[in-house]
């Protein structure tokens, strides 16, 4: 009795398909989707035997590896070359003005205490006690630092703590610098926000906007006192936290402020921390910026770094996340799609907004800015080049053609 009953179903399950399809949601009809072709590209054994790898092979877009790219990083000269005991980390990107380059980022002086100490006195990250700094270059290889460009607020201000992690865009002969912002005291659980200043010129004198541009969503309820960024009653929303790495891109007729979240109750996943982008549009460089309705917009990466191509949005997806070491692209600058998966790259790039981005997809890669730690107390901010690769060549054919020559 019990063998028939066993055969019976195993008949039922041949008739209507596979049963771990049906489980799985399975899309893939393997006798009408796949071309002869499809088998042929992805190399696939029998067309009746797909594994899940196959299947999910089968859902690529056929995009080619023309956002494909391998970076390098090389050390500064000059005035950002790495100095003993100070903090010069996040660049902005680049922009040229009277032929030089200018670059801002966070500046700060001495070791970080942590958030063991006194924090009402001490240094609880290399990002705390910052001010925004600027220096220019004529090659983009030696720099000259000229000065402090915007500077922490007075005591009580949204900004007394510390600003950094800035980003620069020039819009109509006016420059623009978003940045984030923290109010003392600085606690595991302090929520920052994203500050904007102003000037039409890139020396400044930049004017600060009295309230900031962007906070973290209001919608998650903490557990307890604790000083504990895991403990929560209610997560809220993906920047229910933090919002970090401000990148303010004129798009379409508007303001595109692309931001970095952090939820209330971060916990990891199998990319790594859970870390999310988002995005607020104004109409005015100004503000007021609305957060998207469709955020998050990625679901992995960690600094902002956008730029504009082909009539639409890429991003390049770092450090966190399943889709990390990706760079993606999106015709409205909301619904993003992976383009190329990467080795991965250098970390808060700064991008050089001098480049002709539109010859290439990855064009604005081809130089730029990053930070490196030297010591967990200590960044510097360093330059990055990448390169195409169209054909994988092995180490032994280039030692042989070598030496042929
Ligand atoms: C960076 C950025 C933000 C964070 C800190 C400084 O990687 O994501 O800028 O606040 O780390």
């Amino acid at each position: 009795m019990k063998k028939y009953f066993i055969i019976l179903a195993g008949a039922l399950i041949a008739l209507s398909g596979c049963n771990d399809c049906k489980k799985n949601a399975c899309q893939i009809d393997p006798d009408t989707s796949i071309s002869q072709a499809d088998i042929d590209r992805l190399g696939i054994t029998d067309k009746d035997h797909l594994s899940a790898a196959s299947k999910r092979a089968l859902k690529w877009p056929n995009i080619g590896n023309d956002w494909f790219v391998e970076f390098q990083t090389q050390d500064l000269k000059g005035d950002l070359a790495y100095e003993e005991g100070v903090v010069r980390r996040d660049p902005s990107a680049m922009i040229q003005h009277d032929g030089k380059y200018y670059v801002w980022y966070t500046k700060s002086v001495g070791p970080t205490d942590g958030f063991g100490g006194d924090i009402e006195n001490g240094k609880v990250f290399p990002w705390d006690r910052c001010d925004i700094w600027y220096a220019t270059s004529k090659d983009g290889w030696t720099w000259k630092e000229e000065g402090m460009a915007v500077g922490r607020g007075e005591k009580g201000a949204y900004d007394d703590r510390s600003v950094f992690t800035v980003e620069i865009m020039e819009y109509e002969g006016m420059y623009y610098l978003s940045y984030q912002t923290v109010k003392s005291p600085y606690n595991v659980r302090v929520k920052n926000q994203v500050g904007l200043a102003w000037s039409n010129s890139p020396d400044g004198p930049w004017t600060k906007s009295k309230e900031p541009i962007l906070s973290p969503a209001d919608n998650g309820i903490w557990k307890g006192e604790e000083q504990d960024r895991h403990k929560v009653i209610k997560k809220g929303d993906f920047d229910s936290h933090k919002v970090h790495d401000p990148c303010i891109i004129p798009f379409k007729g508007k303001f595109y402020l692309y931001y970095k979240g952090e939820q209330m109750g971060e916990e990891m996943t199998f990319g790594g921390r859970q870390i999310r982008h988002g995005v607020a549009i104004a109409d005015d460089p100004k503000g007021p910026y609305v957060k998207s309705p469709y955020n998050p917009i990625s679901n992995s990466g960690h600094e902002i770094c956008v730029w504009k191509y082909n009539g639409g949005i890429a991003s390049l997806i770092t450090t966190d996340g399943p889709e990390k070491n990706t760079i993606q692209w999106s015709p409205d600058g909301i619904n993003f799609e992976i383009m190329s998966s990467i080795p991965g790259a250098p970390h808060a790039i700064g991008l050089n907004r001098t480049a002709d981005n539109e010859k290439e997809p990855t064009e604005i890669l081809r130089w730029g800015l990053t930070h490196e730690y030297y010591t967990y107390d200590y960044q510097a901010i360093r330059r990055f080049t990448s390169a195409t690769k169209k054909v994988h060549t092995a180490a032994s054919d280039k030692a042989v053609k070598d030496k042929s020559h």
